[in-house]
């Protein structure tokens, strides 16, 4: 297994998100987004851990490069890197656009832009990963008003789409992107996981901001449903200007970032078949059914109902191949089985599925299992994924934008830097996307998640991801076995 394996211009990389690696809470004029003020709410993350230093990239972005450099010998030639704009940087006024431009934020993306090209890093960035500056919910609720979208004066439904064009909303923060960026950054993403951060963010309430019908507030029924519409319709505002004003001049290519458990049947009933397709519907094809055919499957809408927006003829034409590539993020399977709703259902976007999640068979797990419950290694996972989106959307331009395991956090760096699982990983799943590409996917770069380990979430740094361990008292950079492996397959040296 090595690079030549792959058709030429494949390329492999790393990704990390601004908010998990960055560590300048506050500082340098960040103002705070719904992240910090989610993570200070005692016992929402493990031993109530905050981002506000994880692994300092703000001021050490060099120091990590220079030791992969080193010692593991990564050839950063051959190495694109994806990373996050964090929008707090800039924007932290009451609007997206209105906000006051932080010009110390832009000036940390243009010195890490340009240190990247200069050693010879590709970057790939994307325009959210979950942290909404906290003033748009305070002040309107964030992402469950269309002002997120457009934030001129609500009119009818039947408002014109393009109306948002001049709007100041998400689009005019991409615009201010594209237009200060985009002379070197030629891979844009809009946003990163949005099913991630509608689920977990208004149906189960486990991500900021928290809402969810047993929690304080929020109403699991209806507001996945809103949010998820706001997200597709930022995404496509954003790629709409990014095509009128800029990608003939900047020759870049923009799209969106989906993350895809593959779900398979638990039995070969016809019932349990038709729960594992409705649970790829409610999941993958949410976002990207709109994006390839301009509406929600018809699964979402048969069970739904009036609860799922509709988008109107207009957005239909904006949302419509509203992505020149997609990014999959691909780590995990599970078994579906039919489970039809019962009086004592309570009606959520989970429930909707009419599926219930299983991780085993006959008593045999899918596969094992990493450090995070939701995480169990199931290579075929991501081949029949990624086959999936191949045959159900007309073999889009994609790629593989994460995929990766973690270990428990408080290992030792001898403990973790020997990760012998991780390289196992590793192997198994790029082996399998060489499977599907050989037979007809159109995939074209493969992403580990992450270089870094990093603030994971509600698991704080209870969780290792990275092909680096990260001394979380030092800060201190040790490349793990699994660097060395990635460096071997990139520079054909395995
Ligand atoms: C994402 C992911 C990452 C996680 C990774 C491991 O949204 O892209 O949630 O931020 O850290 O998937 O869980």
């Amino acid at each position: 297994l090595s690079r030549r394996s792959f058709p030429k211009g494949f390329v492999f990389g790393t990704a990390a998100s601004a908010y998990q690696v960055e560590g300048m809470a506050l500082k340098d004029g960040r103002g705070p987004s719904i992240w910090d003020v989610f993570v200070k709410i005692p016992g929402v993350i493990a031993n109530n851990a905050t981002a506000d230093v994880t692994v300092d990239e703000y001021h050490r972005y060099k120091v990590t490069n220079r030791p992969m450099r080193a010692d593991a010998d990564l050839d950063e030639r051959r190495l694109p890197k994806r990373f996050d704009i964090s929008i707090e940087q800039f924007f932290f006024g009451l609007q997206y656009g209105t906000g006051k431009v932080n010009w110390k934020g832009v000036a940390y993306y243009n010195r890490l832009i340009d240190y990247m090209l200069k050693i010879g890093i590709t970057p790939y960035a994307n325009l959210y990963h979950y942290d909404l500056p906290e003033a748009l919910e305070q002040e309107y609720g964030g992402l469950l008003n269309r002002k997120v979208v457009r934030s001129t004066r609500e009119t009818s439904k039947t408002a014109r789409f393009d109306s948002f064009n001049s709007g100041k909303a998400f689009a005019d923060y991409a615009d201010f992107c594209f237009k200060t960026f985009g002379d070197r950054v030629k891979n844009w993403m809009t946003f990163n996981e949005p099913r991630v951060v509608a689920a977990l963010g208004y149906d189960d309430g486990r991500f900021a901001p928290g809402r969810c019908t047993k929690c304080k507030a929020g109403n699991s029924a209806t507001e996945p449903y809103i949010v998820a519409h706001h997200l597709i319709l930022s995404h496509a505002a954003a790629v709409q200007r990014y095509r009128q004003k800029y990608q003939h001049v900047q020759n870049g290519r923009i799209g969106i970032l989906l993350d895809f458990v593959w779900y398979e049947g638990l039995t070969n009933s016809a019932a349990d078949q038709a729960a594992a397709q409705r649970s790829r519907d409610f999941h993958i094809g949410w976002f990207l059914h709109p994006i390839i055919y301009g509406e929600y499957p018809k699964w979402m809408q048969k069970i739904v109902k009036e609860r799922l927006p509709k988008f109107i003829a207009d957005e239909v034409k904006v949302v419509r191949g509203s992505i020149d590539y997609v990014g999959i993020n691909q780590y995990t399977a599970y078994y579906a089985r039919d489970q039809q709703p019962n009086a004592t259902t309570v009606l959520s976007y989970s429930s909707d599925w009419h599926a219930e999640l299983v991780y085993e068979r006959h008593g045999v797990p899918i596969g094992p299992r990493a450090n995070s419950d939701w995480l169990y290694i199931v290579p075929w996972g991501l081949y029949k994924a990624v086959t999936y989106v191949k045959e159900k959307y007309g073999n889009p331009t994609m790629f593989l934008s994460e995929s990766g395991m973690d270990d428990p956090g408080n290992i030792t760096i001898v403990q973790g830097i020997h990760d012998a699982t991780r390289v196992g990983y590793y192997r198994s799943y790029v082996t399998k996307l060489k499977e599907a590409i050989d037979n007809g996917a159109n995939c074209v770069g493969f992403f580990a998640w992450s270089l870094l380990d990093n603030f994971e979430w509600k698991l704080g740094y209870t969780s290792r991801f990275g092909l680096v361990y990260v001394d979380f008292r030092t800060l201190r950079r040790y490349p793990k076995s699994s660097a060395y492996w990635f460096r071997d397959v990139i520079t054909d040296k395995s």
